[in-house]
């Protein structure tokens, strides 16, 4: 049997379906001694009619997870394991270390007194900070103070480090990063710091403080790097727009009360693989399904509830992280009365809109929700 012969087509008009006979099989082994085949042997395989994604839903549930990223720190240090994280696995992906679709996530935890060394690479990365204080991140010389749900950019090329301050406490956050991507693209560089640390050499929070202001932008301003100035987003600004908006507005029937994290020299996203979206569900919320390619990492800022995935149900709960493969339908569900939920969203639609591949869909039946499976 020749590799080829295992992909049977489906019997569709418009695709191939060529019936083996000996003198094909014998045709096709004699192609794979030239490492050539028949492209009508594997059509379906290599153009799917829609996507269809190896990575599957997955929830990790924090509760689970804690207490195991803590117990790193007794096994190993950070200058032994180059960076103490754990990272979260989608079982549908054999190809690579991602959480879902081609986006990498992990949680790294620090001691207070701890620093890692400064490097950096052609994969972006974002963090979102889940517990402790003390925490900080310098990116290209600028030092930024990190405290809990605040969101956090080291763009690709940008020297960044992280450590956490002697009078801290333990911190973890999540890691995002498009390695994934980056090493499917084969352009993934990495470098350390030739000094392993890069001197602070701005006031402390200056991006913030300079690019973080709503409708207003510095006089004579000047950036042009492709990625937002604003390397970090605080939670408690942004949570203040979500319940501003929240009274203006009626919000979407897919996504209740959206925001997204933007670049505030072109309102684009954030960077050019990665874009990042904080929804409110407001009490008692529950979300018409759609579906859309894209790949989507979401964490629990706050709240609880659970989504619908593909017809399945996926409880979760605040510092709670799951994924919502390209293609997959959903709906968001908050299960609490009185009290609104938020969900960050870290994506790659800043890829799929550039190539022209985004797509959407509202599920059509069953007035808009998905029956469960
Ligand atoms: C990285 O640079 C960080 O800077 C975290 O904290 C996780 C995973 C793979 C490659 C680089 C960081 C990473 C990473």
């Amino acid at each position: 049997m020749s590799r080829f012969h295992e992909n049977h087509r489906e019997d569709v008009a418009g695709r191939a379906n060529v019936e083996d006979t000996p003198e094909l099989l014998a045709y096709y082994d004699d192609l794979i001694k030239y490492e050539a085949g028949a492209l009508w042997t594997v059509a379906n395989k290599i153009e799917p009619w829609e996507p269809k994604s190896e990575s599957v839903p997955v929830v990790w549930r924090y509760n689970d997870l804690r207490a195991h990223v803590l117990r790193s720190v007794d096994l190993v240090t950070p200058e032994k394991a180059g960076r103490r994280v754990i990272y979260l696995n989608n079982p549908g992906r054999q190809d690579v270390h991602a959480a879902v679709g081609w986006i990498y996530a992990g949680l790294q935890v620090m001691n207070p007194g701890e620093r890692a060394s400064a490097h950096r690479h052609s994969a972006s990365a974002i963090r979102f900070i889940m517990e402790g204080t003390g925490a900080y991140t310098v990116v290209d010389g600028h030092k930024m103070t990190l405290g809990r749900n605040d969101f956090v950019l080291t763009p690709n090329g940008t020297w960044h480090e992280h450590a956490v301050e002697a009078s801290g406490t333990p911190c973890i956050w999540q890691d995002g990063l498009d390695i994934p991507l980056v090493n499917a693209l084969e352009a993934n560089f990495y470098e350390v710091h030739p000094d392993l640390s890069e001197p602070v050499a701005f006031p402390v929070d200056d991006m913030t403080k300079t690019w973080g202001n709503p409708g207003l932008t510095p006089s004579g301003g000047d950036w042009n790097n492709g990625y937002s100035p604003m390397f970090k987003y605080e939670w408690e600004p942004t949570y203040d727009a979500l319940a501003k908006y929240a009274t203006a507005t009626d919000g979407s029937p897919f996504d209740g009360v959206m925001m997204e994290y933007v670049n505030p020299t072109t309102n684009g996203p954030v960077m050019k693989t990665m874009g990042a979206s904080m929804q409110m569900l407001r009490p008692g919320e529950h979300t018409k399904a759609h579906r859309h390619t894209g790949s989507y990492l979401y964490h629990v800022a706050k709240g609880s509830g659970h989504s619908i995935i593909n017809g399945k149900r996926f409880d979760w709960s605040e510092r709670d992280i799951f994924c919502v493969p390209s293609w997959a339908w959903h709906e968001h569900v908050n299960g609490s009365s009185t009290q609104d939920a938020c969900l960050f969203c870290l994506n790659d639609l800043p890829v799929m809109r550039s190539l022209g591949l985004y797509r959407e869909e509202a599920f059509g039946e069953n007035n808009g929700n998905q029956p469960l499976l």
